[in-house]
């Protein structure tokens, strides 16, 4: 058994939470670093923490033409990725369907289905020419479990996680690896975000109680990652142990 050490990693979603703590995991390995997101000045900063071996990208995964240029225009040494990780991604809102802002929805849809596929498409062919890789994507404990909000956010989960299945057929027998990482609550700017920048919401979220932070969530990327590349973890589902499952709701007459 040899360990698999990836020589290039391109990260969606690194200026913050998970792709952020999997740039710095796979960076202090040893690896170089696509760092991808909208925010520059964030992918700025981690680029100046970590050196010449992460190159910062400013990308919008929705943006199809520019995922494909930036990923068609990686100079060497970053050309050839040897993991692709699909962290960029978002809820927005916790609200019921029948009231949910559909732009909300289209948003979600937008970046963690199409800007997911957008990424993958680019990057699977070069992994398929060179007989190697691994495609490791972000869903959600919300793909699984239903939960009230939940709605078009874990949608969008259930696609990652069936995609990812999908993909692994369509990839038997290329070498390419690929890897659905399911977490439940990690303390991350996730809950700011889903609340539209409500702070205190978000906190609250988090109060009296120990979530996952984005460090474990790299672990278990970086532990799939790196095992022999006769292992292909499918799935890896992971919960803080102080969330589990709620019984079933059932709405009485009366
Ligand atoms: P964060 O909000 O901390 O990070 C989300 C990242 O996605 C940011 O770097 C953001 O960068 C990027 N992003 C959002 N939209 C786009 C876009 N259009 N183009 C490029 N990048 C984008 O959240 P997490 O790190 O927690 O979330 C990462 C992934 O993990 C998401 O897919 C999320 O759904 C999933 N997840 C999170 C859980 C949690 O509890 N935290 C649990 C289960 C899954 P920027 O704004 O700079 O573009
Ligand atoms: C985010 C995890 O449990 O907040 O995907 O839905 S949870």
């Amino acid at each position: 058994m040899t360990s698999t050490q990836p020589g290039t990693v391109f990260v969606t979603g690194a200026s913050s939470g998970f792709g952020a703590a999997v740039t710095r995991r796979f960076a202090a390995a040893g690896a170089r670093v696509v760092a991808a997101a909208r925010r520059a000045d964030r992918l700025g900063d981690l680029a100046a923490e970590l050196g010449p071996q992460v190159l910062p990208v400013t990308l919008d995964v929705r943006d199809r033409e520019a995922v494909a240029a930036a990923v068609a225009s990686l100079p060497e040494p970053f050309a050839e990725v040897d993991v692709l990780v699909n962290s960029a991604g978002l809820a927005l809102g916790l609200g019921p369907a029948q009231t949910a802002d559909l732009d909300d929805w289209e948003q979600m849809i937008d970046t963690n289905c199409k800007g997911l596929v957008y990424c993958t498409r680019a990057i699977v062919p070069g992994m398929v020419a060179r007989g190697r890789g691994h495609v490791i994507s972000l869903g959600s404990v919300a793909g699984t479990y239903p939960y009230p909000g939940g709605n078009a956010y874990g949608g969008t989960k259930a696609f990652v996680h069936q995609f990812s299945l999908n993909l692994r057929s369509d990839l038997h027998g290329t070498g390419v690896r690929v890897t659905c990482v399911e977490p439940g609550m990690a303390d991350t700017e996730f809950s700011t975000v889903r609340f539209g920048g409500d702070k205190t919401k978000a906190d609250a979220v988090y109060a009296g109680m120990q979530p996952m932070t984005a460090g474990d969530i790299a672990e278990s990327v970086y532990w799939a990652a790196t095992l022999p590349p006769h292992v292909n973890v499918n799935v890896i589902e992971l919960m803080a142990t102080a969330q589990s499952f709620a019984p079933f709701q059932v709405a009485r007459a009366g």
